[in-house]
């Protein structure tokens, strides 16, 4: 029975803050003859557009709208881009002029023009796309600040289809053929279009190393200024320098203090980095993207974790 009229009580006293809120628009009930308009969707958009107008006073329906049940707003689906004045109306007379401007429908897919090139030693190639309007973001592409140019850098010979949308989802399909750029120099590691070298395992030797790159392939490996042994062990940061005259920076999978090593320490650095104490160069975030994502993220922290107790691979 307290309790119940402890209730009642707590009821009442949040009745009074309500009404305490409220009670300024309350006193200034009449504000005139208020509209909103509102535009669903209202960025680019391949749909129609739905546009509601909503009042504090009931509306007097106007060819064309659908007035709601109470009468307060109407709306009117727009299949195209327009500019349009209306006069809205209340019940008891009062009125406003109202005007409508849909700029954003958007049914054309973007016009593409695409040019490539490559490098001298032919081992990469450089693919820029220009739109006649602004473009979404494509995973693997850069996007230019005014979204209208997207570039890619390849590394290897490829065939592939790319939909490149603009703002409002219209697609145009790409299809970029890459195929003149020189054999791969490796069928275990991969070159990255930053210049690092990846998927090596953590403990590999030079002699292991020089086994899994292509016998053609002319190059040294470096340890700052010192040339490698057979019997060294190939660290994250050892520079692959070629004959043609290009470093690729190594990063061996899961080292991320440049012992060669993947092990405890390599854990607490990745824990760091990921928690923003510890900035990791370009060639440390290739050695800390365990899964081969592009990212470093929570996902490489438990795979390193799971090659530490032995229950995966890198
Ligand atoms: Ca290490
Ligand atoms: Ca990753």
């Amino acid at each position: 029975m307290k309790i119940h009229k402890k209730r009642i009580i707590s009821s009442i006293l949040l009745l009074f803050i309500l009404i305490s809120i409220f009670s300024p628009y309350v006193l200034a009930a009449d504000i005139g003859f208020v509209l909103t308009v509102d535009y669903s969707p209202n960025k680019p958009t391949y749909d129609n557009v739905k546009v509601t107008i909503s009042s504090n006073k009931t509306l007097t329906k106007i060819t064309g709208w659908i007035l709601s049940e109470d009468k307060k707003s109407m709306y009117k689906i727009y299949n195209d881009n327009m500019e349009e004045n209306i006069t809205v109306e209340s019940t008891t007379g009062e009125s406003s002029n109202v005007t409508i401007q849909i700029n954003y429908i958007d049914r054309k897919s973007p016009q593409l023009e695409n040019s490539i090139t490559k490098n001298a030693n032919n081992t990469k190639a450089f693919v820029t796309v220009k739109a006649n309007e602004p473009l979404q973001e494509v995973v693997g592409w850069t996007l230019s600040e005014d979204k209208m140019t997207l570039t890619k850098t390849y590394v290897k010979n490829m065939e592939e289809i790319v939909e490149i949308k603009d703002l409002a989802g219209n697609i145009t399909s790409l299809h970029v053929t890459i195929n003149y750029l020189e054999e791969s120099i490796s069928s275990s590691y991969e070159r990255t279009s930053d210049d690092c070298l990846i998927k090596i395992k953590p403990g590999t030797t030079y002699a292991q190393f020089k086994q899994n790159i292509e016998e053609k392939i002319e190059y040294t490996v470096l340890d700052g200024t010192r040339e490698l042994t057979d019997s060294d062990i190939i660290k994250t940061g050892q520079i692959m320098r070629r004959t043609n005259g290009e470093d690729y920076t190594i990063a061996v999978t899961g080292d991320l203090n440049g012992d060669g090593y993947l092990r405890l320490s390599d854990l607490a650095i990745l824990k760091m980095a990921l928690v923003g104490k510890k900035e990791l160069s370009v060639v440390y975030l290739r050695a800390a993207d365990l899964n081969y994502d592009n990212r470093v993220k929570l996902s490489d922290l438990s795979k390193i974790k799971m090659v530490l107790v032995g229950k995966e691979n890198v």
